[in-house]
């Protein structure tokens, strides 16, 4: 199969890129650049006329959105158990976790990181960015009580919510938020990143946690 995966170092796509290492599956990286605007290219832009990363190129045509392209991984390599396929509710739970993270937590921190996305003018730019850190908190208190110290997610088996979860920490981290609020967090973050295909993928990336 021939798969390539469009990226940015650190960003959302890095979800896609460490369920790719995890499910063994053999594919390329291209490297977009976000700060140059490449994703505003014609040549990109025919390709995902968003604009965005993560994009995967695959046989049957291109995917976007983090949270499918999660899904058809964890779906196509069901022998790396990246989600638990035979359990209907089960797997809503990883749905529904992964769209959280995709629509709410990746939104709040939009707002943060583009706020002349979502308002006009400097200053109700400036009003929106002053917002997100309480948005963030909300968001991730919650994400806090609901996972166990010393466990994944979801209970015992680690799926795609918990390398997507990892990606959102590392953003929190980078903007300063006060990880120490949120303890659970604090030791999934550190499980997560003693696994093998997280370590590749950073590593492919050029990128650190902290
Ligand atoms: N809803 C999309 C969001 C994708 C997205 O916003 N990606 C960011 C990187 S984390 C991006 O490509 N930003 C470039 C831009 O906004 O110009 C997803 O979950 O895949």
């Amino acid at each position: 199969m021939s798969l390539k995966l469009f990226y940015a170092p650190g960003a959302c796509s890095l979800a896609a890129h460490i369920a790719l290492r995890e499910a063994g599956a053999d594919f390329e990286l291209a490297r977009v650049d976000l700060a140059g605007g490449e994703q505003h290219s014609e040549a990109y832009r025919s390709l995902n006329p968003l604009g965005r990363v993560p994009l995967l190129a695959t046989e049957r045509g291109s995917l976007t959105e983090a949270p499918a392209i999660l899904a058809w991984i964890a779906q196509t390599w069901p022998e790396a158990g990246l989600a638990p396929l035979d359990d209907p509710w089960a797997l809503a739970q990883v749905l529904s976790f992964n769209n959280y993270l995709s629509s709410s937590v990746h939104i709040a921190f939009a707002t943060l990181f583009r706020p002349q996305r979502f308002a006009d003018g400097d200053e109700a730019a400036a009003a929106m960015k002053a917002k997100a850190p309480e948005t963030l908190d909300q968001l991730f208190t919650i994400i806090d009580r609901k996972i166990g110290r010393g466990s994944w997610v979801h209970g015992a088996d680690y799926t795609t919510s918990d390398l997507y979860l990892l990606v959102m920490t590392r953003w929190l981290k980078r903007v300063g938020h006060d990880l120490n609020r949120y303890p659970a967090l604090i030791s999934h973050a550190e499980r997560t990143l003693t696994r093998p295909a997280v370590q590749a993928a950073f590593e492919a990336e050029g990128i650190r946690f902290a």
